[in-house]
C-alpha cells in the first residue's frame, strides 16, 4: 500500500524540497508520534504508530544464492547497520530480487515510493531536478552494496530524485511494511543520533547535509578509558575516527621513547593517514579521559568520505614534521 506524504502543502513544493527539509519534516513527524495526547496527530503517522503490533512477516521465495548476495550486500549497505541477526533475518526474508535492463527508469522523481532498494550488480544513475522547469542534474552513481530510495520511506515524502540503470542491474527490493516495521525507527534513531554531531565536525561541515547522513548511517561506536590505546603506532590501520566524548592525544615511540605529539578534542578525527597512503598507524592514538569515538571501516571510509578528500589531504599537512616522507 502507497501511503500518502504527511505533512507537504503541495505536490509541487515537495519535489523542490532539500533532504535538510525533510529532516526538518522528519522531526517533526517523529516528534508528533511521541506525542502522548492524539487529538493533534495525523492520522496517518498515528495509524503506521499502531499498526506495529499487527505486523505480519513477508516471505518472498528465493534461491539459496540470492539469499546469500543478499546477505552479503545487506553488510554493505550502511542503512541496515544497526539491525541485530533476528531483524536482519526478517528483513532477508522479505526482500525480492528485481532485474532491470540499462535505460530502465527504476525510480521518478515526484512519484510515490513504497520500496528501498539495495545493488547487487551493476550500476544505476541518480538524477535530480532542483527546481521546476530547470535540467535535471547527474547527483551520483550507485554502485554494489549500496542502497537507496530510503527518503521517500523515511519521511513519508514523494521521490526525492529519479535513479536510472545506467548498465543491466539486478537491484534487491524491501517493501514499506517491513521498513517501517524493522528498519525505519533504528535508521531513523541513528541518523537523528548523529546529524548534530556530524553537522558540527569540523571536517564534514561543507559537505552536503545528505551525504553526512549516510555516514550517520554507516558510524559505528566504541567507548575507551583513560589512558586505553585506541590506535596503536606500526599496527595495519583498518579505521578512521571522530571523537564523541574526552579527549586524545597522539604519541610516537622513536628510539624506545614515547612523547606526545598532536592532541585532539571532540569533533576531531584521526586514523586517515593509514587508510589513505595504505601505510601502517603512524602514530599512537592514547585517551587521555574517558572517551567515545565513531568510526568507519575502511571501506565506508572510501565510500563515504570521497566528498572530503581534498580537505583531509591538505590537513595531512598537520603532521608535517612527524610522517616519514
Ligand atoms: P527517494 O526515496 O527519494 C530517490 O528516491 C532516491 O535518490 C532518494 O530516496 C535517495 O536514496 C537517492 N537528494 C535526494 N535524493 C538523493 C540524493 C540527493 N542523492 C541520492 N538520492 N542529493 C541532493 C541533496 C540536496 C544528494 C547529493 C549528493
Amino acid at each position: 500500500m502507497i501511503q500518502k506524504k504527511v505533512l507537504s502543502s503541495s505536490d509541487e513544493s515537495s519535489e523542490d524540497e532539500h533532504v535538510e527539509d525533510l529532516m526538518d519534516k522528519q522531526k517533526l513527524v517523529q516528534a508528533k508520534a511521541n506525542k502522548p495526547t492524539r487529538t493533534s496527530v495525523s492520522a496517518e503517522v498515528y495509524g503506521q504508530f499502531n499498526k506495529k503490533g499487527q505486523f505480519q512477516a513477508k516471505k518472498v521465495n528465493k534461491s539459496e544464492d540470492a539469499v546469500k548476495r543478499i546477505k552479503q550486500r545487506m553488510s554493505q549497505a550502511f542503512m541496515f547497520s544497526a539491525l541485530d541477526e533476528h531483524e536482519l533475518a526478517i528483513v532477508i526474508d522479505a526482500m525480492e530480487e528485481k532485474k532491470f535492463k540499462a535505460g530502465d527508469f527504476v525510480i521518478k522523481q515526484g512519484d510515490d515510493g513504497d520500496v528501498l532498494y539495495v545493488v547487487d550488480q551493476g550500476q544505476l544513475d541518480c538524477f535530480k531536478v532542483f527546481k521546476k522547469g530547470e535540467p535535471e542534474k547527474h547527483l551520483k552513481v550507485y554502485q554494489p552494496g549500496e542502497s537507496f530510495g530510503e527518503l521517500a520511506l523515511l519521511y513519508n515524502v514523494p521521490r526525492a530524485a529519479t535513479i536510472k540503470a545506467k548498465t543491466d542491474a539486478i537491484c534487491f527490493s524491501l517493501d514499506r511494511e517491513t521498513f517501517n516495521h524493522i528498519v525505519k525507527d533504528a535508521a531513523a534513531k541513528k541518523r537523528e543520533k548523529y546529524e548534530e554531531f556530524l553537522s558540527k565536525v569540523e571536517l564534514l561541515k561543507d559537505m552536503d547535509p545528505y551525504e553526512r547522513l549516510q555516514i550517520a548511517d554507516a558510524l559505528k561506536v566504541q567507548k575507551f578509558n583513560q589512558n586505553d590505546y585506541i590506535i596503536r603506532q606500526g599496527e595495519q590501520g583498518n579505521t578512521f575516527y571522530f571523537i564523541q566524548k574526552g579527549d586524545c592525544i597522539a604519541t610516537k615511540t622513536e628510539n624506545g621513547t614515547e612523547k606526545e605529539v598532536y592532541s585532539y578534542k571532540v569533533g576531531d578525527y584521526f586514523g586517515e593517514l593509514a587508510l589513505i597512503k595504505h601505510e601502517p598507524r603512524a602514530a599512537n592514538i592514547v585517551a587521555k579521559s574517558e572517551v567515545i569515538v565513531v568510526y568507519l571501516d575502511s571501506d565506508s571510509f572510501r565510500r563515504l568520505i570521497g566528498p572530503v578528500d581534498e580537505i583531509l589531504k591538505r590537513n595531512m599537512g598537520r603532521y608535517e614534521k612527524y610522517v616519514k616522507k
